[in-house]
């Protein structure tokens, strides 16, 4: 059939629209500018109060210079309640959610081990943590602590800001070999992968352009559907295919030789998981209090969890509630923490948790207390969220303490019922 005019004008319309599409595409990569987001806002409100509580985080210096290095510490309990919605952390890593590289992450340690790789972390268990990191990039970075949980994602532990200064041209990051020398691994052979990425874009760019002028990758792959092969592909293509295909296959295999003869002593990258992390003792539920959760609302107008605990305390000392920690947020009785606290403002409620009575709770004594955990922090980070889920309930850490200064923290969860009318 002889092209019409109207079958010429379509193809002129869909090239100058497939052209469009790629600008635009283009146009819009080029203005992503740096996100300055908190993501762990967008998590589900279950899946960041029920998985994982990170308490007593400090990152040990918020104001650092270009190559100083500074490290967050903490621990990580990986609560009883974990939904059924997630798998439990048989495999994870501990890392840092940041805007990018701003800083090296030299080092990390969980249960003292030195865990650069995966590994596992059991329900139920409280870990110490510590990152060592070095600043990289000048800006004002909000940074986290996180886990990544295989199949689960990265869930984010609390944020805090921290200001780099300098230069960043100052920044090095030498790496001890084990031959003994010692190298720069920010710019240690740099050039050559510039080179390489140079080569291939254009070896790339080339080959697109190549088919472009010959009706296209789509327009093409149409033909050949229909069964057209024969008739789209002609001799001088295939010569183009084939001296193509062998001269990428030369170029990867030859300097691939070069590379590995230069190169002798190489090792792999490290795989495989880490096992039998040790855990922390005395840590969350081994205080000498059994607690029992009777039931709870949530009043989503007030911004309140309303939550009614059977305690007993089985202790020598006296004990108060001081302390309910959920999600990184931080709810605390003003009249057990009477000084200021350290902690990241957005996720410090100093006033947010009272009771229905306040006096300790006496050895030997049980007692029915009804925790109120009320703050707009429930709102600004999204917990509210619990409200709406398909099993409405909160859980998180309830820190006790006695007059000697001996604290026990007490993971605590159950069920809530919403209430939306303002009451
Ligand atoms: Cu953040």
């Amino acid at each position: 059939m002889k092209p019409t005019m109207f079958s010429s004008l379509a193809r002129q319309a869909g090239r100058l629209w497939a052209l469009v599409l790629a600008a635009g595409l283009a146009v819009t990569m080029a203005g992503i500018g740096p996100a300055d987001a908190h993501g762990e806002k967008s998590q589900a409100a279950f899946l960041r109060m029920r998985t994982l509580n990170w308490y007593d985080v400090k990152w040990s210096k918020t104001n650092v210079t270009v190559n100083e290095e500074y490290e967050i510490t903490g621990k990580l309990h990986i609560m009883n309640a974990w939904p059924a919605a997630i798998e439990i952390p048989a495999q994870c890593f501990l890392n840092t959610g940041q805007p990018g590289a701003m800083a090296a992450r030299l080092g990390v340690w969980v249960g003292g081990t030195f865990t650069p790789r995966s590994m596992k972390l059991e329900v139920g268990k409280t870990y110490a943590f510590r990152v060592l990191l070095k600043a990289r990039r000048p800006g004002h970075w909000h940074t986290h602590v996180q886990l990544s949980v295989k199949t689960g994602g990265p869930i984010p532990g609390p944020g805090q800001y921290i200001d780099i200064k300098g230069n960043f041209s100052d920044y090095t990051d030498d790496v001890k070999l084990l031959n003994g020398t010692t190298v720069d691994i920010e710019t240690y052979g740099i050039s050559k992968i510039y080179m390489w990425h140079l080569f291939w874009i254009i070896v790339g760019g080339w080959w697109i352009l190549y088919w472009f002028g010959k009706r296209g990758f789509i327009g093409r792959f149409a033909w050949v559907a229909s069964g057209k092969a024969e008739e789209v592909i002609t001799p001088q293509e295939r010569m183009v295919g084939a001296i193509t295909l062998v001269a990428v296959l030369l170029v990867v295999i030859v300097f691939y030789a070069m590379t590995v003869s230069g190169n002798p002593n190489t090792i792999p990258l490290q795989a495989g998981d880490f096992h039998n992390i040790q855990a922390l003792e005395n840590e969350v539920d081994s205080g000498p209090i059994t607690l029992k959760y009777l039931n709870g609302t949530y009043k989503v107008p007030g911004r309140e969890l309303v939550a009614n605990f059977k305690i007993t305390n089985n202790g020598k000392e006296p004990v108060r509630i001081g302390e309910f920690n959920t999600a990184g947020l931080r709810f605390l009785n003003p009249d057990v923490f009477t000084s200021k606290v350290e902690y990241p403002d957005y996720l410090l409620a100093d006033r947010g948790l009272s009771l229905s009575d306040n006096s300790p709770i006496a050895p030997g004594e049980t007692r029915d207390v009804a925790v109120s955990v009320q703050d707009a922090r429930w709102d600004t980070e999204r917990l509210s969220g619990l409200a709406y889920d398909v099993d409405s309930s909160f859980a998180g850490v309830l820190f006790f303490f006695s007059p000697s200064g001996a604290r026990y923290p007490m993971e605590v969860s159950g069920a809530v019922i919403p209430t939306f009318m303002p009451v």
